[in-house]
């Protein structure tokens, strides 16, 4: 893993600033930088009233700033997203199966539901305690499509256009790891990642890859968008800060 200084952190993930997590804190100060300083209190508070929240359409790039009800933080790292619903979703799995599978959002539905109730906890320092969430472990769809030999690794995009992310086969196929379609006992809402999204309950709220729509079997690990700005691949709540409680105990 790239532990040097990362190429283009910046303002995207302005929150950083000051979070007392050891290397995080260095990222923060360079991410940040007198212009996030001074101008993001304003930008927040215009930003809210213009926007109301939903945030979709912010052209700023600074939507990691606004809340989203709840203790959450809104993040995109796209300026725009388009809304999908039950009749325009599409999750596809492919790569190294034999059994290739696009699946509609009845299709997820149809099939036996997880709920998990964990804290939500992000790297910048955020966390939202007992979070419900629920959809479908991502192992049952890994199963259906009959994996190759070769298959090491997952690759997961989004219909943001943007945003990736990855696991290694093991820690794809653990037990709480969804492809998830509610939280807080609700459908997923579009701010949220909705209609779907991957959930990784052992992991920092990055590897949560929202408005999931690919799931490629690779051969190998390909870093995802945080990680190759310097995030950890593996980001285990507790092990990549040392701060946190041991999500194995
Ligand atoms: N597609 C996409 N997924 C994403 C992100 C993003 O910018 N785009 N940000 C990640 C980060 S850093 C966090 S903390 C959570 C935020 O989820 P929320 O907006 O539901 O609070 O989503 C994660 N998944
Ligand atoms: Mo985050």
């Amino acid at each position: 893993m790239n532990e040097d200084v990362p190429k283009g952190v910046s303002d995207e993930h302005p929150e950083e600033r000051g979070t007392p997590i050891g290397r995080r804190v260095f990222l923060g100060t360079l991410a940040l930088g007198a212009v996030g300083v001074v101008a993001a209190p304003p930008l927040q508070r215009g930003l809210e009233r213009f926007l109301g929240g939903a945030a979709d359409n912010d052209p700023t790039g600074l939507t990691g700033l606004l809340p989203n009800g709840g203790g959450f933080r809104y993040y995109s790292v796209a300026s725009s997203v388009p809304r999908k619903t039950a009749g325009n979703y599409r999750l596809t799995v492919n790569g190294l199966v034999d059994r290739p599978a696009t699946y509609t959002l009845d299709d997820l539905r149809a099939l036996p539901q997880t709920r998990m109730v964990r804290d939500v906890q992000c790297v910048t320092g955020w966390r939202v305690p007992d979070t419900p969430f629920e959809g479908v472990r991502l192992s049952r769809l890994l199963d259906a499509a009959r994996l190759r030999p070769t298959a090491k690794a997952i690759r997961f995009t989004c219909f943001d256009g943007t945003y990736t992310e990855s696991l290694t086969l093991d820690q794809a196929r653990r037990a709480d790891v969804l492809v998830a379609l509610r939280m807080q006992d609700k459908d997923l809402g579009h701010s949220h990642g909705g209609p779907v999204r991957l959930y990784v309950a052992p992991m920092y709220f990055y590897k949560s890859a929202k408005w999931l729509s690919g799931i490629t079997v690779t051969d190998e690990v390909r870093p995802g968008y945080w990680e190759e700005r310097g995030y950890d691949v593996d980001a285990w709540v507790g092990r990549s800060n040392g701060r946190d409680d041991d999500p194995t105990s």
